[in-house]
């Protein structure tokens, strides 16, 4: 990245503004995004570049965001909220009215708002934070409650597809690209005797017992920002939102929150389940949520955090499997310790079956 580049992506967006500085910005494994600084009262921006070999319909993406931030910026404005900007994300247009530039290198970039006064957390540290995490995307998901799931498109095909997963799963082991089958066999066979309970989720949406809704598909806890009084301000990193079951969102989430490691922790005994987060984030999210969720949703929301972290295994275990071609590693066996750690919290998650559903269902 240059001065020079980044003044001409501005430019595009027709944002011919001083730069005073830009750096990179935030922790995703997917894009890169650069926080752009700029004098005075002039509004900062993420600038980011879109990783096309994963989203390959960007104009898709694009489209998908605009629906669901104009959506929720209507409603606000309809509630009389005067704070939009911080309520909601805010990408802005090219000079020639769309949202993303092809640059000379076939890079897409976007340009969005920086949130004035916003900060984001990489894990939770109390209860109540977590309480805020639910009702977070309990609201999330009731602001777009309203905006039917087929307006929006299936930008990464089959991205929850407990089905789909399972065989991209099933062909890295029978392709075997990096030699890696034999030593992860146990891993490989412990995930694949769990498929059949996991693929119901899917059976449940296509058949239509559980509803289609616009979901974010990535909620993790960095997700949220927050005001410095710890407020809730807006979901963030879009990128996602798709059509997809409630289920998703919900069991996303509390794959990392309530996780007592993180997502790649190699020490494994570290891994548990935090109950109190669990709790708090569950009241949070359905004192959002519950006045829109079906009953199948609602008696599904605790084997949705199995589901996910199963899903989520099998991802990080297929891309060991193919050589390490999707997510960004840090080291040569990152996706085997993300693999591991996730099976063991999935192994948690199972001995802590009761406890959940007894949240759930306020027993
Ligand atoms: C990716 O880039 P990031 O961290 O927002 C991935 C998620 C995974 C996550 C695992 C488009 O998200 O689905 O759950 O890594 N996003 C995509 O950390 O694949
Ligand atoms: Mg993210």
């Amino acid at each position: 990245m240059t001065d020079n580049k980044i003044a001409n992506l501005l430019e595009s967006f027709g944002m011919n503004v001083p730069v005073s500085s830009w750096s990179a910005f935030g922790h995703g494994h997917i894009n890169d995004t650069y926080l752009i600084k700029t004098p005075g009262t002039i509004p900062d921006f993420i600038l980011q570049r879109k990783n096309h070999l994963i989203f390959k319909d960007i104009a898709g993406m694009m489209n998908n965001i605009v629906l669901v931030t104009n959506h929720i910026r209507k409603k606000l404005m309809a509630a009389g909220e005067t704070d939009t900007d911080r309520k909601v994300m805010n990408y802005i247009p090219t000079v020639d009215n769309r949202y993303f530039v092809k640059d000379e290198d076939g890079n897409y970039w976007t340009l969005f708002l920086f949130v004035r006064e916003s900060h984001g957390i990489e894990e939770v540290t109390y209860p109540e934070q977590a309480f805020s995490a639910g009702k977070a995307f309990g609201h999330f998901q009731k602001q777009l409650s309203d905006l039917p799931g087929h307006l929006l498109t299936d930008t990464i095909p089959g991205f929850h597809n407990g089905k789909g997963r399972l065989a991209q799963f099933q062909a890295a082991i029978a392709e075997n690209k990096a030699g890696r089958v034999e030593a992860m066999k146990p891993v490989i066979d412990a995930l694949l005797s769990r498929a059949g309970e996991m693929v119901q989720l899917q059976e449940w949406l296509d058949s239509g017992v559980l509803p289609l809704r616009v979901t974010h598909n990535d909620t993790k806890i960095n997700n949220v920002l927050y005001d410095d009084q710890n407020q809730i301000l807006c979901i963030i990193d879009l990128d996602t939102v798709m059509p997809g079951t409630a289920l998703f969102d919900f069991g996303d989430a509390i794959r990392t929150l309530g996780n007592t490691a993180s997502e790649d922790e190699a020490d494994l005994t570290k891994i548990g389940f935090n109950r109190d987060y669990f709790r708090s984030f569950t009241e949070g999210y359905l004192s959002e949520s519950r006045e829109f969720l079906s009953e199948k949703e609602i008696q599904n929301l605790a084997f949705s955090c199995r589901y996910l972290v199963w899903e989520q295994s099998i991802r990080f275990l297929a891309d060991y499997l193919n050589g390490d071609t999707y997510y960004k590693i840090a080291y040569p066996e990152h996706n085997k310790v993300r693999t591991l750690a996730q099976l063991r919290y999935l192994e948690v998650l199972e001995e802590n079956l009761d406890f959940m559903q007894s949240v759930v269902t306020g027993n």
